[in-house]
């Protein structure tokens, strides 16, 4: 089973094999911690996503790291928030498997994910970490590390007590 770490900070700096973009189904950028991957990783990182065609919700696609410390990048299109009553949780859910599978394919051993879905898409931070730790925990086998990567002190205070 993988260690699992929390770490708070910027995920483009984090020295993995693989990193997890919170993305959008156009894969061609945007915000928040998606805008932070594009400039850290460079121009070339936008021409690669332009050949993907885009990724549908609950899934998601690898590049390149570029100029990026992680050898991949794994593109994952979270689901905005509605209420919960839209299959969010399992759409989430597929984020993480999606890239679990990756990881697997792509022969990435460590591995780091950002809080999908949790910032512009709305998706309550305690629910979406309590789906992010369940399934690396079920399909995390595989992995030397996972790291949660938090932006902010009180979510990976979330995560800390649900790995306790
Ligand atoms: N490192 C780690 N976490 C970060 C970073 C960073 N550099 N920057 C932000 N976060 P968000 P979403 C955290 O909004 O909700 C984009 O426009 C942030 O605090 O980046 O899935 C895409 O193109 C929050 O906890 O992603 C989509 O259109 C978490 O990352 C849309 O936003 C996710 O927040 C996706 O929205």
């Amino acid at each position: 089973m993988a260690e699992i770490f929390v770490v708070e900070g910027d995920i483009t700096q984090r020295p993995v094999d693989a990193i997890v973009n919170a993305a959008n189904s156009s894969l061609l950028g945007g915000g928040g911690v998606d805008g932070a991957i594009h400039r850290a990783a460079g121009p070339e990182l936008l021409e690669a996503c332009r050949k993907l065609h885009g990724c549908p919700t609950g899934s998601a696609k690898a590049t390149p790291g570029f100029r990026l410390p992680a050898k991949w990048i794994f593109h994952a299109v979270g689901p905005v928030w509605h209420g919960g009553a839209s299959g969010e949780p399992e759409l989430l859910a597929g984020c993480y498997r999606v890239c679990l599978q990756l990881a697997q394919e792509f022969g990435a051993r460590s591995l780091a994910f950002p809080a999908i879905s949790t910032g512009i898409y709305g998706y309550p931070k305690e629910e979406a970490a309590s789906i992010a730790v369940r399934e690396v925990l079920a399909g995390g086998g595989s992995m030397e590390r996972v790291e949660f990567v938090c932006f902010d002190r009180a979510t990976a205070e979330i995560y800390r007590k649900l790995l306790k």
